[in-house]
């Protein structure tokens, strides 16, 4: 079944499904950009971001690609991502408002690393995109991957949809995904040990112990594309976490378009998130690119490491 007959068999608002719609055809753009023979859509813009942040041109690319689709949709009113520094305005009247990464972990697509678009969608509220993680209606990401998938969570469910690239369409392939409870895999950048917290520290020795045969009891991942790390970890059972670091002091990842719509798929998935200090879809955001401690994955995992605080 293809994502639009999924749709038609929902009793979702239509708003909704047709944002759903907008992003299949931005992401089905991207892949082909992705794709192409031609390098000049890789390698960087040579200029910075608002987060100083090296810009590639897929980066740029890619957020043109969507601002292009959500303008021609009446149901959204305002849409803010991480290229731009303010939201941009849109169609008034729209219900609904999206926050976008729309091209995450692009510093690796030089090395043909996977990539992917996340968005956070809410409805429009006088507070703007300064609402709680848990009031969305809609989240979701694309990855670019070994095959390009697209991940939703929608009316308290993740459902799992690949792209068939001749037919140009999305195919369901994972209705109800639930996470395992249980997982053996932590994604950390152990390049910032020296900035973790004790509680970080007493998780890591305990993922590092051995069993009684001598044998590890965890697995060490990191993509550096927290859509590749979560993907991952989401299927297979694991925990990823980014905490504050020296260079970083409030983290490095963004609450509004990146900890949240993973958080909600997680907690619709049977998973759990925090900034070790509160679970991340209750933090009211203070400011559109804040950035937060992120820690997600299997239930289990995330209960464990809380426990060494
Ligand atoms: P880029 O989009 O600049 O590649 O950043 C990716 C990212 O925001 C996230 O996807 C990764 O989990 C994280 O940064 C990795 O950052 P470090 O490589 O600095 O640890």
């Amino acid at each position: 079944m293809n994502l639009r007959e999924f749709l038609k068999n929902q009793k979702y608002d239509k708003g909704l499904c047709d944002i759903i719609i907008d992003i299949q055809m931005g992401a089905i753009e991207i892949f082909s950009k992705l794709n192409e023979e031609y390098y000049d859509y890789k390698g960087s813009a040579g200029e910075k971001n608002i987060q100083n942040e090296e810009v590639q041109k897929l980066d740029i690319i890619a957020n043109n690609i969507f601002i292009e689709k959500f303008k021609k949709n009446i149901f959204v009113e305002k849409l803010l991502s991480e290229e731009n520094k303010e939201p941009i305005k849109l169609n008034m009247g729209g219900k609904y408002i999206v926050a976008m990464d729309p091209l995450d972990g692009s510093s690796n697509i030089d090395v043909n690393i996977p990539v992917g678009s996340i968005f956070s969608v809410l409805k429009k509220n006088p507070n703007d995109f300064l609402q709680k993680g848990d009031l969305q209606k809609l989240a979701c990401y694309v990855i670019y991957g070994t095959n390009t998938v697209f991940v939703i969570a929608i009316d308290k469910q993740v459902h799992s949809f690949s792209l068939n690239s001749l037919k140009k369409e999305f195919y369901l392939t994972q209705k109800k995904i639930q996470t395992p409870v249980n997982g053996n895999i932590f994604s950390i950048n152990e390049g910032n040990y020296k900035s973790f917290s004790p509680e970080i520290l007493k998780y890591l020795e305990f993922c590092k112990s051995l069993d009684l045969k001598n044998k590890r009891t965890h697995t060490g991942r990191f993509i550096g594309s927290l859509v590749a790390d979560f993907h991952r970890n989401l299927i297979k059972g694991g925990i990823f976490i980014y905490p504050k670091t020296n260079d970083r002091p409030s983290g490095q990842l963004r609450l509004i378009y990146e900890c949240n719509p993973i958080a909600y798929i997680a907690k619709h998935a049977g998973g759990l998130s925090t900034n070790l200090r509160h679970d991340i879809l209750k933090i009211t955001p203070t400011k559109n690119h804040e950035r937060v401690a992120f820690v997600v994955g299997s239930k289990n995992m995330v209960q464990k490491l809380l426990s060494f605080r």
